[in-house]
């Protein structure tokens, strides 16, 4: 085995990441899980936990990417398997619509149906859901995760860690902070400090992040 893409996190969303990656034309090696069950996933064999990592390098595979949803932990170990010596690929889904003028990090998801216009920056580790719209000039920080159906206007800038969950909406210019939460459907009218939670339409905070 030495070539194709390794992942860590065999869960919900390695699945849709192993099917962007092979509609891409990129293969998919293996899988470590913190449970290291040997079965497959979407036929890719689950072959330890991280402890494997060194030796699935040794052996000659290089290109890693960390499918697990939860924010911190994926920045966590995406930066372990940089520090083993992988390269943090990018699995960006054909069908998305990337401006060449946008600039991607390393470890992003781009999923199905997602547009990125002119001029937006995403940092490492973000995942940027099925269907999202970032219109131009926006600034998504590292590991940040907007949920499906999301729309930035133009503008807008997400700090790392952020979430924001399934339909949530941005109007021009506004900023929201990082480690912060906006829970699906919301509407987001003003700037949002850091690590708070906000909801509704338009959001409002209703207190510590989750
Ligand atoms: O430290 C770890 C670790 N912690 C949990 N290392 C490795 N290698 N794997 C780890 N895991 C594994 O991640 C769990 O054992 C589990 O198999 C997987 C997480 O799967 P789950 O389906 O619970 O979540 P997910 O992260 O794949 O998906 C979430 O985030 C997506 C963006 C869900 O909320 C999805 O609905 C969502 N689309």
């Amino acid at each position: 085995m030495s070539a194709g893409v390794v992942i860590i996190g065999g869960g919900g969303h390695a699945k849709v990441v192993i099917e962007s990656l092979r509609a891409s034309g990129q293969a998919v090696a293996a899988i470590v899980d913190a449970d290291p069950t040997p079965r497959e996933v979407l036929g890719v064999p689950v072959v330890g936990d991280d402890l494997k990592l060194p030796e699935l390098k040794a052996q000659g595979l290089s290109q890693l990417f960390v499918a697990i949803g939860d924010n911190r932990l994926r920045e966590k170990l995406g930066r372990k398997a940089q520090g083993l010596g992988f390269v943090l690929v990018n699995a960006i889904h054909p069908s998305a619509v990337i401006s060449p003028s946008a600039k991607l990090g390393q470890g992003v998801a781009v999923m199905a149906g997602v547009a990125i216009n002119a001029d937006t920056e995403v940092g490492d580790l973000t995942i940027i859901n099925t269907g999202v719209v970032v219109d131009h000039d926006g600034r998504l920080g590292v590991a940040c995760h907007l949920g499906p159906a999301c729309a930035l206007a133009g503008g807008v800038t997400v700090g790392d860690h952020a979430f924001l969950g399934v339909g949530v909406r941005v109007i021009p210019g506004v900023t929201i902070g990082a480690d912060t939460t906006v829970g699906a459907g919301g509407v987001v009218v003003r700037d949002l400090p850091e690590a708070v939670l906000a909801i509704g339409v338009p959001a409002k905070i209703k207190g510590d992040r989750p």
